[in-house]
């Protein structure tokens, strides 16, 4: 079936909807092989989760929109997923925030981050960086340590949805800012983020950019003292309790 035979009054309309995007990405070469075994682990957290944004993760979206709009170098770090889960939904974000978008792969070749940047292309995003790499994150061995000097390298805010724990502790361990979007409030990405967004990303980035147009005008001091007000380890607790309540339905 094509996507757009898929009826919207489909009870797992959504759900369909992801799964033709990552299949399509897988093939272009966009997305990994991996990439489909990622996405089937965030779908069971998100059938658990009842497939909604609950009010934690809004909570957490609207202060990762106040951090990238208080970032002096925001950066947002696309892989194959997330590529080809909301392509152009990333462009409205680095739009509404000022972030730059930057490819950083697990499974790098130059193939796919050209054929991810085209793809963006379509999506009308352009200037996206990530093919220079030329400098790489301290700590992490060969191809996904590769980063721009002028854009992951020197961010201080990154956001750095569906990610692995790995790259993720690596720019924490760097002292960046990080904001992570996954369905697991127990990965080690999620444990590493200043915000974790535990949703699913398909809602993720569209409410995160909600957030930033609404905030967009409050002064610095506002903003700030909104971020420092935030518990992340209460937003991955109140994710977790969620899940674990969740029913099977
Ligand atoms: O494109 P590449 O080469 O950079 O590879 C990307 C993948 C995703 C394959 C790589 O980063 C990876 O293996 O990630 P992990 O370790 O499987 O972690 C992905 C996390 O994202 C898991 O905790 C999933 O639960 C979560 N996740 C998967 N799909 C979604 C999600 N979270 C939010 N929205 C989703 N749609």
């Amino acid at each position: 079936m094509d996507t757009d035979e898929i009826p919207e009054t489909h009870p797992r309309y959504e759900s369909l909807i992801t799964r033709h995007r990552i299949e399509d990405g897988v093939e272009k070469g966009i997305t990994s092989r991996q990439g489909l075994i990622a996405q089937g682990r965030g779908e069971a957290f998100d059938y658990l989760i009842g497939e909604q944004t609950i009010p934690s993760a809004d909570e957490a979206a609207k202060v990762a929109a106040a951090y990238l709009l208080l970032a002096d170098n925001p950066v947002l770090s696309v892989n194959g997923n997330v590529a080809a889960l909301v392509p152009g939904e990333i462009g409205e974000l680095a739009d509404a925030t000022g972030a730059a978008i930057e490819i950083n792969l697990f499974n790098r070749t130059e193939e796919r981050i050209e054929r991810i940047a085209d793809h963006l292309e379509e999506h009308g995003v352009t200037g996206v960086k990530g093919l220079k790499a030329d400098e790489r994150i301290p700590g992490l061995d060969h191809e996904r340590a590769k980063v721009d000097s002028d854009g992951i390298f020197t961010a201080d805010v990154v956001l750095v949805p569906l990610e692995d724990g790995d790259r993720a502790e690596a720019l924490a361990e760097m002292g960046k800012t990080e904001l992570v979007i996954d369905l697991n409030p127990r990965s080690r990405s999620a444990e590493s983020a200043t915000v974790p967004i535990v949703d699913n990303i398909i809602r993720a980035v569209p409410n995160i950019t909600a957030h930033a147009q609404e905030l967009d005008g409050r002064t610095p001091a506002e903003l700030r003292e909104y971020c420092e007000q935030f518990d992340a380890e209460a937003a991955r607790t109140a994710a977790e309790k969620q899940i674990r309540s969740g029913d099977l339905d």
